[in-house]
C-alpha cells in the first residue's frame, strides 16, 4: 500500500493507483473531459491537472500514479488557474450555444466550465468545417467537438471499426471520418458508441422526434408503439427515476400520455422471434447443413452491418428471421391492422429502442402480397423517448404502471431477457429443449450462457438438449466479435449457434441509452433484465398465449410461408 495526503486527507490505497483513482475513493471526484478507463488515458483536455508539493509543475490526475508521500492538492489556487485557462481555451474553440444543444443539461463540458464559474465569457460563432448529411441517422457537428479522442478510441480499441481519426494539423487538427470520406461511405455499424462515450454534443443521433408528433397529430393516423426490453432497464436514469420506480408499465403509461393510440411491448415479438428462430436453428442443426454452422442471430443490426462489410462471405449464415423490432411492425400493420379495421397504410409504427442502428434497420420493406411500405415507420432512442416525455411536461412522478393493449399483450420472461448479453441464445435453447423434449427445462437450466461479468465479451457453453450437445458461444462488443469470428474462420473453434450483439454487454449498453460521462452501466441494467425475468409470470417464449393466438388465427405454424414472407428476410440481397 502507498500513503499518501490528498487535499489535507491521509489515506493509503494500492500501489499503481492513480491520483484521480485515489482522490475519488476520498469523494472527490476530479473533473475531466477526455478520460475513459483502459480507453482513453492520454491526458490530452489537461482538465484533471493537480498540484503536487514540492514540484514546480502540475501533473495530470488520469494518468500518474501515487508514490508513498506524496502530498496532492486537486483545488488549489494554481490548479483552479491552470484549469480555468484550459477550459476557457477548449470554450474559445466550442459551439457554445448550450440552449439549443441536445447534450445540455448533460453535457461534461458544460459542467466543468460552470463548475469553475466560468460564467459571461464571451465566445466566437463558430462554423460548421465539416458539412455532415442531416439525414444520416448518427451525426457529427464538428463546432462542438474538443478533440479529447474518445470517440476515436472506443470505436478502434472497443469495436474495432476505425470510423474516425485525426485529420489537419496545429490549430485545424479536428476529428473526422477516417481518410476525410463521407460517413456514409465507411463500415459504420451506427452501434452509437461514440455518441455515448461522447462528453459533448459533437455526436448525437438523427432526432425523429417531431416526425412522430406529426403522425400523433394527424387525425388518420393510427399511431402504434412498441419498446423494447432494454429500454426498461435505463429510462428512468435520465428522468431522476429509481430502477424499482421505472417500470415498463409507465413508460406505456407515457406513451398514451403523449397520444400513441396503442402500446405494446417489443418482449412479445422476441417472444415470437424465438419461434421462428429456435425453429429455423433446429431445421437447420438436425439437417446437418455443415455449411451453415454456425447460425448466427441476426436481431442486431449493428451486427448485421458489420458482418456484411467485414465478413459478407458469412452473410448466409445469418439466421434468416428479422428481429423484433421489424417482426412488430409486421404483424402490426397486418394482424393487429385487420383486427381494428383499419388499413395499413394508416397504422403508424413507432418503435423506442435503445439504439441508433435501429434507425437503419427500419429501412428494411414489408411485402405483403405486394409492397406494404416499411414494417416500422418511426425509430426513437430511449434519449428520445425521455425528450417527448419532458416536452409533453410529463411529471415521471405522476406515471401509473399501464399494462400494453390487448391482443399482443402477454410477454414472457424470456423475452425480456433479449435485452442482455446472452438473453436471445437463453431464450432460444429454453425453448428449443420444450420443441426437442416435449418437457420444459428448469427455466435458469441455461444461464451458463449469461455473462459473468458483462465485460468478458464471449461466453461459451456446450449444452445438451435430448441426445444433441448444442455448441453455443454468446458474444458482444464488436472488437470481440472480429476476434470470434476469426477464431471461427481458422477452425480453433467450432459452434452450432453463435449470439452476436455489437454493443458491450448487448442492448442495455447500447448507443441509444441514456450517457452518463462514459460509465458503463450494462451490468447494472442487464441485472435489472434478469430480476424481471426471475419474477416474470412466464418465463418461455413458447407458452406466450397472444403468440399462441397469433399462430392459430394468423400465421399458421413457425416457419409457414406466411410467416416466412412476414417474419424473415433474405440477408444476402
Ligand atoms: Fe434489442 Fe431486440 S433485444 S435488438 O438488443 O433481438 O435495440 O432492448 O429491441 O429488435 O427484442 C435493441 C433491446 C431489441 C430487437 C428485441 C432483439
Ligand atoms: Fe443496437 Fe442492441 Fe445491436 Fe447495440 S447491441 S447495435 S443497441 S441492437
Amino acid at each position: 500500500m502507498v500513503n499518501i495526503t490528498i487535499d489535507n486527507q491521509k489515506i493509503s490505497v494500492p500501489s499503481r493507483t492513480t491520483i484521480m483513482e485515489a482522490a475519488a475513493k476520498l469523494g472527490t471526484p476530479i473533473p475531466k473531459l477526455c478520460y475513459l478507463k483502459d480507453i482513453n488515458e492520454i491526458a490530452a483536455c489537461r482538465v484533471c491537472v493537480v498540484e503536487i508539493e514540492g514540484k514546480d509543475r502540475l501533473v495530470t490526475s488520469c494518468n500518474n500514479v501515487v508514490t508513498e508521500g506524496m502530498v496532492i492538492y486537486t483545488n488549489s489556487p494554481k490548479v483552479r488557474i491552470a484549469r480555468r485557462q484550459t477550459v476557457q481555451l477548449i470554450l474559445s474553440q466550442h459551439d457554445c450555444k448550450c440552449a439549443t444543444c441536445v447534450r445540455s443539461g448533460n453535457c461534461t463540458l458544460q459542467q466543468v466550465a460552470n463548475d469553475l464559474n466560468l460564467i459571461d465569457l464571451p465566445f466566437k460563432e463558430r462554423f460548421e468545417d465539416t458539412p455532415w448529411d442531416k439525414t444520416f441517422p448518427l451525426i457529427r457537428d464538428s463546432r462542438k467537438c474538443i478533440k479529447c479522442m474518445r470517440c476515436i478510441q472506443i470505436c478502434d480499441k472497443i469495436q474495432g471499426l476505425n470510423i474516425w481519426d485525426v485529420t489537419s494539423t496545429g490549430s485545424r487538427t479536428t476529428i473526422n471520418v477516417n481518410g476525410n470520406k463521407k460517413i456514409n461511405e465507411v463500415s459504420c455499424s451506427l452501434c452509437g458508441q461514440c455518441i455515448t462515450h461522447c462528453p459533448v454534443g459533437a455526436l448525437r443521433e438523427r432526432d425523429d422526434t417531431e416526425d412522430v408528433w406529426s403522425a400523433i397529430a394527424d387525425k388518420k393516423k393510427v399511431v402504434v408503439a412498441q419498446v423494447a426490453p432494454a429500454v426498461r432497464a435505463a429510462w428512468g436514469e435520465a428522468l431522476g427515476l429509481s430502477r424499482e420506480e421505472a417500470t415498463i408499465g409507465k413508460i406505456m403509461d407515457a406513451l398514451k400520455k403523449i397520444g400513441v393510440d396503442y402500446v405494446f411491448d417489443t418482449s412479445f415479438s422476441a417472444d415470437l422471434t424465438i419461434m421462428e428462430e429456435g425453429n429455423e436453428f433446429l431445421q437447420r442443426f438436425t439437417k446437418g447443413e455443415l455449411k451453415l454452422r454456425p447460425m448466427f442471430t441476426s436481431c442486431c443490426p449493428g451486427w448485421i452491418r458489420f458482418i456484411k462489410s467485414q465478413y459478407p462471405h458469412l452473410v448466409p449464415q445469418l439466421s434468416t428471421a428479422k428481429s423484433p423490432q421489424q417482426m412488430f411492425g409486421a404483424v402490426m400493420k397486418t394482424y393487429f391492422a385487420q383486427s381494428i379495421g383499419v388499413a395499413p397504410e394508416d397504422i403508424y409504427t413507432v418503435s423506442v429502442m435503445p439504439c441508433v442502428a435501429k434507425k437503419g434497420e427500419r429501412n428494411m420493406e414489408l411485402f405483403y402480397g405486394e409492397y406494404a411500405g416499411h414494417d416500422i415507420d418511426t425509430v426513437l432512442t430511449t434519449r428520445e423517448l425521455t425528450r417527448m416525455i419532458r416536452a409533453a411536461h410529463i411529471d415521471p412522478k405522476s406515471l401509473k404502471d399501464r399494462e400494453c393493449d390487448p391482443l399482443m399483450k402477454e410477454w414472457s420472461g424470456a423475452g425480456v431477457i433479449f435485452g442482455a448479453t446472452g438473453g436471445v441464445m437463453e431464450a432460444a435453447l429454453r425453448s428449443a429443449h420444450y420443441l426437442v423434449t416435449g418437457r420444459n427445462p428448469d427455466p435458469d437450466a441455461f444461464k451458463i450462457v449469461r455473462s459473468p461479468s458483462f465485460e468478458t465479451g464471449v461466453v461459451e457453453a456446450e449444452v445438451q438438449i435430448g441426445d444433441a450437445t448444442i455448441r453455443a458461444a454468446v458474444v458482444s462488443g464488436l472488437g470481440n466479435v472480429r476476434k470470434l469470428l476469426e477464431a471461427i474462420e481458422h477452425g480453433e473453434v467450432h459452434y452450432d449457434f453463435v449470439e452476436v450483439m455489437a454493443c458491450p454487454g448487448g442492448c442495455v449498453g447500447g448507443g441509444g441509452q441514456p450517457i452518463h460521462d462514459g460509465e458503463e452501466l450494462a451490468h447494472t441494467r442487464g441485472a435489472n433484465l434478469y430480476f424481471l425475468d426471475k419474477n416474470a409470470k412466464i418465463r418461455f417464449s413458447h407458452e406466450n398465449q397472444d403468440v399462441m393466438k397469433l399462430y392459430n388465427d394468423f400465421l399458421e405454424k413457425p416457419l409457414s410461408h406466411k410467416s416466412h414472407m412476414l417474419l424473415h428476410t433474405d440477408h444476402t440481397k
